[in-house]
Protein backbone atom coordinates (compact mmCIF):
# COMPACT_ATOMS: atom_id res chain seq x y z
CA UNK A 1 0.00 0.00 0.00
CA UNK A 2 1.47 3.51 -0.73
CA UNK A 3 2.13 4.65 2.74
CA UNK A 4 3.55 8.07 2.24
CA UNK A 5 0.03 8.36 0.32
CA UNK A 6 -2.24 7.70 3.27
CA UNK A 7 0.25 9.93 5.23
CA UNK A 8 -0.37 13.24 2.87
CA UNK A 9 -3.86 13.25 1.96
CA UNK A 10 -5.77 15.21 4.32
CA UNK A 11 -9.27 13.81 4.83
CA UNK A 12 -11.76 15.86 3.77
CA UNK A 13 -15.55 16.96 5.35
CA UNK A 14 -18.16 17.97 2.94
CA UNK A 15 -20.64 19.92 4.65
CA UNK A 16 -23.61 21.78 2.16
CA UNK A 17 -21.37 21.43 -1.05
CA UNK A 18 -18.27 22.71 0.54
CA UNK A 19 -14.95 20.90 0.86
CA UNK A 20 -13.38 21.74 3.88
CA UNK A 21 -9.82 19.90 4.34
CA UNK A 22 -9.01 19.20 7.80
CA UNK A 23 -5.40 18.69 9.57
CA UNK A 24 -4.37 15.08 8.56
CA UNK A 25 -6.30 12.15 10.71
CA UNK A 26 -2.82 9.95 10.52
CA UNK A 27 0.21 10.35 12.11
CA UNK A 28 3.23 8.23 12.17
CA UNK A 29 6.23 8.44 14.51
CA UNK A 30 9.43 9.12 13.41
CA UNK A 31 10.90 5.96 14.12
CA UNK A 32 7.88 4.08 12.33
CA UNK A 33 7.97 6.19 9.54
CA UNK A 34 11.56 5.27 8.83
CA UNK A 35 10.90 1.64 9.45
CA UNK A 36 8.34 2.17 6.72
CA UNK A 37 10.80 4.02 4.22
CA UNK A 38 13.58 1.49 4.84
CA UNK A 39 10.78 -1.85 4.93
CA UNK A 40 12.04 -3.09 8.45
CA UNK A 41 9.77 -5.45 10.38
CA UNK A 42 6.87 -3.52 12.17
CA UNK A 43 5.03 -4.93 15.38
CA UNK A 44 1.45 -2.98 16.27
CA UNK A 45 0.99 -2.88 19.73
CA UNK A 46 -2.93 -1.39 21.47
CA UNK A 47 -3.19 0.72 24.11
CA UNK A 48 -5.63 -0.41 25.63
CA UNK A 49 -3.83 -2.57 27.44
CA UNK A 50 -1.76 0.41 29.05
CA UNK A 51 -5.00 3.07 29.63
CA UNK A 52 -7.14 1.02 30.87
CA UNK A 53 -6.18 -2.76 31.04
CA UNK A 54 -2.61 -2.19 33.65
CA UNK A 55 -2.63 0.09 36.97
CA UNK A 56 -0.45 3.21 36.91
CA UNK A 57 2.44 3.42 37.28
CA UNK A 58 3.08 -0.16 35.55
CA UNK A 59 1.23 0.45 32.91
CA UNK A 60 4.02 3.05 31.21
CA UNK A 61 6.72 1.05 32.57
CA UNK A 62 5.65 -2.57 30.53
CA UNK A 63 4.30 -0.35 27.55
CA UNK A 64 8.60 1.19 27.88
CA UNK A 65 9.40 -2.34 28.15
CA UNK A 66 7.27 -3.94 25.60
CA UNK A 67 8.86 -1.42 22.85
CA UNK A 68 12.46 -1.84 24.31
CA UNK A 69 12.04 -6.31 24.12
CA UNK A 70 10.50 -5.90 19.98
CA UNK A 71 13.33 -3.08 19.16
CA UNK A 72 15.92 -5.71 20.21
CA UNK A 73 15.18 -8.51 18.27
CA UNK A 74 15.15 -6.40 15.19
CA UNK A 75 11.88 -5.50 14.42
CA UNK A 76 9.95 -1.61 15.24
CA UNK A 77 7.05 -0.94 17.76
CA UNK A 78 4.37 0.78 16.30
CA UNK A 79 2.08 1.66 19.29
CA UNK A 80 -1.72 2.25 17.90
CA UNK A 81 -3.68 5.17 20.22
CA UNK A 82 -5.84 8.53 19.10
CA UNK A 83 -4.87 11.85 20.71
CA UNK A 84 -6.41 14.47 20.32
CA UNK A 85 -8.49 13.66 17.13
CA UNK A 86 -4.84 12.49 15.48
CA UNK A 87 -4.22 8.73 14.96
CA UNK A 88 -1.10 8.18 15.87
CA UNK A 89 0.93 4.77 14.83
CA UNK A 90 3.87 5.09 16.66
CA UNK A 91 4.26 6.95 19.71
CA UNK A 92 6.86 9.46 21.05
CA UNK A 93 8.20 8.78 24.76
CA UNK A 94 5.45 11.63 25.80
CA UNK A 95 2.61 10.25 23.71
CA UNK A 96 2.86 6.85 25.32
CA UNK A 97 3.49 8.95 28.73
CA UNK A 98 0.16 10.57 28.07
CA UNK A 99 -1.94 7.50 27.01
CA UNK A 100 -0.42 5.96 30.40
CA UNK A 101 -1.41 8.64 32.63
CA UNK A 102 -3.96 11.25 31.25
CA UNK A 103 -7.69 10.51 33.03
CA UNK A 104 -9.25 11.71 29.06
CA UNK A 105 -8.49 8.49 27.69
CA UNK A 106 -11.37 6.46 26.36
CA UNK A 107 -11.04 3.53 25.31
CA UNK A 108 -12.21 3.20 21.77
CA UNK A 109 -13.11 0.45 18.99
CA UNK A 110 -13.92 0.54 15.40
CA UNK A 111 -17.19 2.43 15.64
CA UNK A 112 -15.38 5.21 17.63
CA UNK A 113 -12.80 6.07 15.49
CA UNK A 114 -14.39 8.34 13.14
CA UNK A 115 -16.23 10.18 16.12
CA UNK A 116 -13.09 10.72 17.93
CA UNK A 117 -11.00 12.23 15.45
CA UNK A 118 -13.55 14.15 14.57
CA UNK A 119 -14.50 15.57 17.74
CA UNK A 120 -10.43 16.35 18.44
CA UNK A 121 -10.53 13.71 21.35
CA UNK A 122 -8.18 11.00 22.76
CA UNK A 123 -8.58 7.26 22.98
CA UNK A 124 -7.04 3.90 23.72
CA UNK A 125 -7.70 1.55 20.95
CA UNK A 126 -8.45 -1.89 21.40
CA UNK A 127 -7.21 -4.97 19.56
CA UNK A 128 -10.46 -4.25 17.12
CA UNK A 129 -9.05 -0.78 16.51
CA UNK A 130 -5.87 -1.40 17.00
CA UNK A 131 -5.93 -4.43 13.59
CA UNK A 132 -7.72 -1.85 11.71
CA UNK A 133 -5.39 0.92 11.48
CA UNK A 134 -2.51 -1.25 11.66
CA UNK A 135 -3.80 -2.64 8.40
CA UNK A 136 -4.73 0.09 7.02
CA UNK A 137 -1.13 1.17 7.23
CA UNK A 138 0.18 -2.18 6.00
CA UNK A 139 1.49 -3.82 9.06
CA UNK A 140 0.53 -7.21 9.15
CA UNK A 141 1.91 -8.48 13.32
CA UNK A 142 0.81 -7.31 16.13
CA UNK A 143 1.30 -8.04 19.59
CA UNK A 144 -1.47 -8.01 22.46
CA UNK A 145 -2.28 -9.66 25.93
CA UNK A 146 -5.63 -11.43 25.54
CA UNK A 147 -8.34 -10.74 23.01
CA UNK A 148 -11.70 -10.09 23.76
CA UNK A 149 -14.35 -12.84 23.00
CA UNK A 150 -17.67 -13.78 23.77
CA UNK A 151 -18.78 -13.02 27.43
CA UNK A 152 -20.41 -15.53 29.91
CA UNK A 153 -24.54 -15.14 29.61
CA UNK A 154 -24.17 -13.32 25.78
CA UNK A 155 -27.05 -15.81 24.69
CA UNK A 156 -28.45 -12.79 26.46
CA UNK A 157 -26.72 -9.68 26.83
CA UNK A 158 -25.02 -10.03 23.34
CA UNK A 159 -21.94 -8.73 24.47
CA UNK A 160 -19.43 -10.60 22.43
CA UNK A 161 -16.68 -8.13 21.87
CA UNK A 162 -16.29 -6.50 18.49
CA UNK A 163 -12.04 -8.13 18.23
CA UNK A 164 -13.34 -11.16 16.74
CA UNK A 165 -15.48 -9.48 13.23
CA UNK A 166 -13.05 -6.83 13.75
CA UNK A 167 -10.19 -10.16 13.04
CA UNK A 168 -12.14 -11.62 10.63
CA UNK A 169 -11.69 -8.68 7.92
CA UNK A 170 -7.90 -7.44 8.14
CA UNK A 171 -4.53 -9.65 7.11
CA UNK A 172 -3.23 -9.85 10.56
CA UNK A 173 -1.11 -12.13 12.46
CA UNK A 174 -1.87 -11.49 15.97
CA UNK A 175 -0.05 -13.16 18.68
CA UNK A 176 -1.98 -12.98 22.54
CA UNK A 177 -2.39 -16.00 25.30
CA UNK A 178 -5.86 -17.11 23.97
CA UNK A 179 -8.60 -15.04 26.06
CA UNK A 180 -8.78 -14.67 29.52
CA UNK A 181 -11.54 -16.38 31.50
CA UNK A 182 -13.64 -13.75 32.38
CA UNK A 183 -15.27 -14.94 29.42
CA UNK A 184 -17.14 -18.14 27.67
CA UNK A 185 -13.97 -19.65 26.14
CA UNK A 186 -15.56 -22.93 24.58
CA UNK A 187 -18.56 -19.83 22.73
CA UNK A 188 -15.25 -17.62 21.64
CA UNK A 189 -13.57 -21.24 20.26
CA UNK A 190 -16.75 -21.64 17.82
CA UNK A 191 -16.99 -18.09 17.05
CA UNK A 192 -13.23 -18.30 15.81
CA UNK A 193 -14.34 -20.73 13.57
CA UNK A 194 -17.63 -19.36 12.30
CA UNK A 195 -15.59 -16.55 11.70
CA UNK A 196 -12.90 -18.01 9.54
CA UNK A 197 -10.14 -16.69 11.96
CA UNK A 198 -6.85 -18.87 11.90
CA UNK A 199 -6.10 -20.57 15.45
CA UNK A 200 -2.36 -22.29 16.21
CA UNK A 201 -1.21 -23.00 19.47
CA UNK A 202 2.48 -22.00 19.95
CA UNK A 203 4.48 -24.76 21.10
CA UNK A 204 1.49 -26.23 22.58
CA UNK A 205 -2.00 -27.70 21.59
CA UNK A 206 -3.96 -26.77 24.52
CA UNK A 207 -5.33 -23.07 23.94
CA UNK A 208 -4.33 -21.09 26.74
CA UNK A 209 -6.14 -19.51 29.09
CA UNK A 210 -4.03 -15.83 29.75
CA UNK A 211 -3.52 -16.47 33.62
CA UNK A 212 -3.26 -20.26 32.97
CA UNK A 213 -1.60 -22.15 30.57
CA UNK A 214 -4.52 -24.51 29.38
CA UNK A 215 -8.22 -22.91 29.19
CA UNK A 216 -9.55 -26.19 29.04
CA UNK A 217 -9.70 -26.38 25.25
CA UNK A 218 -7.53 -28.66 22.88
CA UNK A 219 -6.37 -26.89 19.31
CA UNK A 220 -6.25 -28.47 16.22
CA UNK A 221 -2.70 -27.00 15.21
CA UNK A 222 0.55 -26.58 16.59
CA UNK A 223 3.30 -24.23 15.38
CA UNK A 224 7.08 -24.36 17.18
CA UNK A 225 9.01 -21.54 15.63
CA UNK A 226 8.31 -17.89 14.10
CA UNK A 227 9.55 -19.54 10.99
CA UNK A 228 6.83 -21.92 10.82
CA UNK A 229 4.18 -19.18 11.82
CA UNK A 230 5.48 -17.16 8.25
CA UNK A 231 5.03 -19.88 6.54
CA UNK A 232 1.46 -19.78 7.42
CA UNK A 233 1.39 -16.66 6.43
CA UNK A 234 2.75 -16.80 3.30
CA UNK A 235 0.69 -19.70 2.22
CA UNK A 236 -2.92 -17.87 3.18
CA UNK A 237 -1.69 -14.74 0.42
CA UNK A 238 -1.13 -17.38 -2.18
CA UNK A 239 -4.45 -18.79 -1.53
CA UNK A 240 -6.52 -15.96 -0.91
CA UNK A 241 -7.50 -15.99 3.08
CA UNK A 242 -5.54 -13.51 4.24
CA UNK A 243 -7.87 -11.17 4.97
CA UNK A 244 -8.81 -12.80 7.62
CA UNK A 245 -6.39 -12.70 10.71
CA UNK A 246 -4.18 -15.74 11.74
CA UNK A 247 -4.36 -15.71 15.76
CA UNK A 248 -1.27 -17.42 17.72
CA UNK A 249 -1.90 -18.48 21.21
CA UNK A 250 1.27 -18.26 23.31
CA UNK A 251 1.05 -19.85 26.27
CA UNK A 252 2.51 -17.97 29.29
CA UNK A 253 5.22 -20.07 30.93
CA UNK A 254 5.08 -19.53 34.72
CA UNK A 255 1.05 -19.92 35.28
CA UNK A 256 -1.17 -18.98 38.31
CA UNK A 257 -2.56 -21.20 40.92
CA UNK A 258 -6.04 -22.71 39.26
CA UNK A 259 -7.34 -22.81 43.16
CA UNK A 260 -6.69 -18.81 43.45
CA UNK A 261 -7.42 -18.02 39.81
CA UNK A 262 -10.87 -19.63 39.95
CA UNK A 263 -11.44 -18.12 43.61
CA UNK A 264 -10.43 -14.21 42.13
CA UNK A 265 -13.18 -15.33 38.71
CA UNK A 266 -15.88 -15.95 41.13
CA UNK A 267 -15.86 -13.03 43.22
CA UNK A 268 -14.79 -10.31 39.92
CA UNK A 269 -17.81 -12.40 38.08
CA UNK A 270 -20.10 -11.90 41.26
CA UNK A 271 -18.96 -8.27 42.34
CA UNK A 272 -19.32 -7.23 38.21
CA UNK A 273 -23.12 -7.98 38.72
CA UNK A 274 -23.87 -6.44 41.91
CA UNK A 275 -22.28 -3.33 40.50
CA UNK A 276 -23.80 -3.55 37.48
CA UNK A 277 -20.66 -3.27 34.94
CA UNK A 278 -21.92 -3.89 31.50
CA UNK A 279 -20.57 -2.66 28.31
CA UNK A 280 -17.16 -1.82 27.48
CA UNK A 281 -16.40 -1.05 31.19
CA UNK A 282 -16.87 -4.99 32.05
CA UNK A 283 -13.39 -6.05 31.00
CA UNK A 284 -11.24 -3.10 33.15
CA UNK A 285 -13.65 -3.95 35.69
CA UNK A 286 -12.90 -7.44 36.05
CA UNK A 287 -9.18 -7.13 35.31
CA UNK A 288 -8.93 -4.30 37.92
CA UNK A 289 -10.12 -6.75 40.44
CA UNK A 290 -8.07 -10.01 39.11
CA UNK A 291 -5.15 -7.43 39.93
CA UNK A 292 -6.29 -6.45 43.48
CA UNK A 293 -7.65 -9.31 44.54
CA UNK A 294 -4.06 -11.23 43.86
CA UNK A 295 -2.49 -8.48 45.11
CA UNK A 296 -0.51 -8.27 42.47
CA UNK A 297 0.45 -11.74 40.85
CA UNK A 298 -2.21 -11.58 38.00
CA UNK A 299 -0.21 -8.28 37.06
CA UNK A 300 2.86 -9.85 37.15
CA UNK A 301 1.36 -12.70 34.95
CA UNK A 302 -0.07 -10.14 32.54
CA UNK A 303 3.22 -8.21 31.95
CA UNK A 304 5.12 -11.58 31.50
CA UNK A 305 2.59 -12.49 28.68
CA UNK A 306 2.80 -8.82 26.83
CA UNK A 307 6.70 -9.07 27.50
CA UNK A 308 6.50 -12.81 25.68
CA UNK A 309 3.79 -11.94 23.15
CA UNK A 310 5.91 -8.83 21.85
CA UNK A 311 8.84 -10.88 21.89
CA UNK A 312 6.96 -13.80 19.56
CA UNK A 313 5.38 -10.89 17.42
CA UNK A 314 9.00 -9.52 16.87
CA UNK A 315 10.62 -12.84 15.59
CA UNK A 316 7.96 -13.46 13.25
CA UNK A 317 7.43 -9.80 11.79
CA UNK A 318 11.49 -10.49 11.19
CA UNK A 319 10.91 -13.76 9.91
CA UNK A 320 8.01 -12.33 7.20
CA UNK A 321 10.80 -9.93 5.93
N1 LIG B 1 -7.47 -8.46 27.35
C1 LIG B 1 -6.49 -8.14 28.26
N2 LIG B 1 -6.27 -6.85 28.57
C2 LIG B 1 -6.97 -5.86 27.97
C3 LIG B 1 -7.94 -6.20 26.99
C4 LIG B 1 -8.17 -7.51 26.72
O1 LIG B 1 -5.83 -9.02 28.78
O2 LIG B 1 -6.73 -4.70 28.29
C5 LIG B 1 -8.62 -5.13 26.21
C6 LIG B 1 -8.15 -5.25 24.75
O3 LIG B 1 -7.87 -3.96 24.26
C7 LIG B 1 -9.36 -5.83 24.03
C8 LIG B 1 -10.48 -5.21 24.84
O4 LIG B 1 -9.43 -5.49 22.68
O5 LIG B 1 -10.02 -5.29 26.19
C9 LIG B 1 -11.78 -5.93 24.66
O6 LIG B 1 -12.77 -5.18 25.22
P1 LIG B 1 -14.30 -5.54 24.95
O7 LIG B 1 -14.51 -6.86 25.64
O8 LIG B 1 -15.09 -4.42 25.59
O9 LIG B 1 -14.47 -5.61 23.46
MN1 LIG C 1 -18.46 -5.97 25.03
Amino acid sequence: MALSAINARPYLLITSAKVVHMKSAIKYSAEVSAAIAASMPIVALESTIISHGLPRPSNLAVAIECERIIRDRGSIPATIALLDGVIHIGLEAHELEAIANRDDISKASIRDLAIIVAQGKSAATTVAATAHIAAMSGIRVFATGGLGGVHRGANESFDESADLTALSQVDMTVICAGVKSILDVHATLERLETLAIGLVGYKTNRFPGFYLTDSGYALEHRVDSADEIAEIVQARTAIGTQFRSLIVANPVEKEMDKVRHDEFLATGLANAALNGIDGKAVTPFLLEHFHTASEGESLDINTEIIKSNCALAADIAVALQ
